[in-house]
């Protein structure tokens, strides 16, 4: 029997990290591209799939700062849904969650997209009759959203204690039976390793560290730390940086940024059928196809780009996963990691032209950007390649701030924070 040590085996490049590393050329810059994406996360990687596989420019090159998937793609809690309340949002994610029920076919990669059901519980009039509205608001719009009572979340999700005296009791729940998860570093690789099949240049540690823009007020290259790569399209896609990396043009945005956290669970035997979000609560949970449960809590409430979340809010979230669920007060957390969101002030996404010729932006998808990847990266490579916004994303400008036409998620609850 033959022997391998580690090291041998990350040069053969047969680890599970270096596995991915080996799937794609990562080439020195080209003098001049068509398209820079700034950001390797799963929405720019997507971005450039669609640019390659849609719109037959290849001429791209995604710049990621650190590794493929290391950012908010690889630290979030994988919900996917679209059960959001207004016209705008139901018809973005909606979109998203049409690719996603395809995804693994199209690219060839299993994205292990699973569509388990996603149950958002009520624990006051509030929230039922908000929930109720929700139902109401998607149907009409032929997206799948139903009530539950207690008695039937308990029979769709056994584990929940919806008796007994509790701070947080279980008034109902809107299930979305299309909703789910996915396997996020998957969904990065999938993308990164289409979009490289197509000819795109995916460009590791490469940290942008400048715009340039000539005398007609245009792009013209990204200084990084690679050097200086001419560009005639930049799209910043890189959240959570999205105001510093969109700064270096001189251009402002309405975002904040906040850290997010996650924890998992020791792994245990399957015992949790669905993904349960308590929005009142700062709590969703969901187990892994490893075993772990997977929680995520709520945001710090001071702005902040450090990588992870202040520990009382974990403490909060799992007492309430506790009430919840009494059973999990016997397992043992994991580890924890956080993530930093960029969010704007209606907790919409911008995905537009910019007023800088040849900048696009795709950022404020704030807590809730996974359950877009595709659809986010479709109507993107879209605005970018036509110089016009998708109909689906013409109403998530930067303009609408100024304007008036927000798109009121924050208002609407369709997310926890
Ligand atoms: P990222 O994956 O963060 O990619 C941006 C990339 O840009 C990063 O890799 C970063 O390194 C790179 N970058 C930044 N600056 C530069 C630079 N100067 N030069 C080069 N590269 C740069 N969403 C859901 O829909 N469902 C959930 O359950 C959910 N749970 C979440 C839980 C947590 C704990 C967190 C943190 C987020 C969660 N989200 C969830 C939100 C979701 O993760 C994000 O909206 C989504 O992943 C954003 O994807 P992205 O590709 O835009 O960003
Ligand atoms: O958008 O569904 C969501 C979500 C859950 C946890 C964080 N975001």
């Amino acid at each position: 029997m033959q022997h391998f040590s580690l090291l041998s085996l990350i040069k053969a490049g047969l680890t599970d990290q270096s596995h991915w590393q080996r799937q794609w050329r990562s080439p020195g810059p080209k003098s001049v591209y068509d398209v820079v994406i700034v950001g390797g996360g799963a929405h720019g990687l997507a971005t450039a799939y669609y640019l390659a596989a849609k719109h037959g420019i290849s001429n791209v090159a995604v710049l990621e700062k650190g590794w493929l998937g290391g950012g908010n793609t690889g630290r979030n809690t994988t919900i996917i849904r679209s059960n959001y309340l207004f016209d705008e949002s139901a018809r973005l994610y909606e979109h998203a969650l049409k690719l996603w029920e395809n995804l693994s076919a199209s690219l060839n990669y299993n994205v292990m997209y699973s569509p388990r059901g996603v149950l958002m519980l009520a624990h006051n009039i509030h929230d039922v009759q908000v929930f109720k509205r929700h139902v109401h608001s998607n149907r009409l719009n032929g997206i799948d959203n139903e009530w539950l009572t207690p008695e039937q979340c308990k029979v769709f999700c056994p584990p929940l204690n919806v008796g007994g005296a509790m701070r947080y009791p279980i008034l109902g729940g809107a299930l979305q039976r299309r909703g789910g998860t996915a396997r996020h570093d998957a969904v990065a690789w999938g993308y990164a390793r289409g979009a490289d099949s197509r000819g795109v240049d995916i460009i590791e540690n490469c940290e942008v560290t400048g715009i340039r823009r000539g005398n007609s007020g245009a792009v013209e290259a990204v200084e990084t730390s690679r050097g200086i790569i001419h560009a005639k399209k930049i799209g910043i896609v890189a959240a959570g940086n999205t105001s510093v990396v969109a700064g270096m043009a001189g251009l402002r945005l309405p975002l904040e940024s906040f850290p997010l956290q996650a924890l998992v669970s020791e792994p245990v035997k399957p015992i949790f059928p669905c993904v349960v979000m308590s929005n009142t609560i700062h709590a969703y949970i969901s187990q892994s196809d490893k075993g772990e449960l997977v929680i995520g809590a709520g945001t710090d409430a001071y702005t902040s780009y450090s990588q992870r979340g202040g520990l009382h809010i974990a403490n909060h979230t799992l007492d309430a996963i506790c009430e919840l669920v009494p059973m999990f007060r016997r397992l043992r957390m994991l580890r924890n990691w956080g993530g930093v969101v960029d969010v704007t002030p209606d907790r919409s996404p911008i995905v537009a032209k910019t007023p800088i010729p040849g900048l696009y932006i795709n950022c404020g998808w704030g807590t809730g950007g996974f359950k877009a990847t595709p659809g986010s990266g479709d109507v993107f490579a879209w605005t970018i390649a036509k110089d016009e916004p998708h109909p689906i994303n013409a109403p998530f400008t930067i303009e609408r701030f100024r304007d008036g036409f927000l798109i009121d998620e924050a208002a609407a609850v369709a997310v926890a924070h």
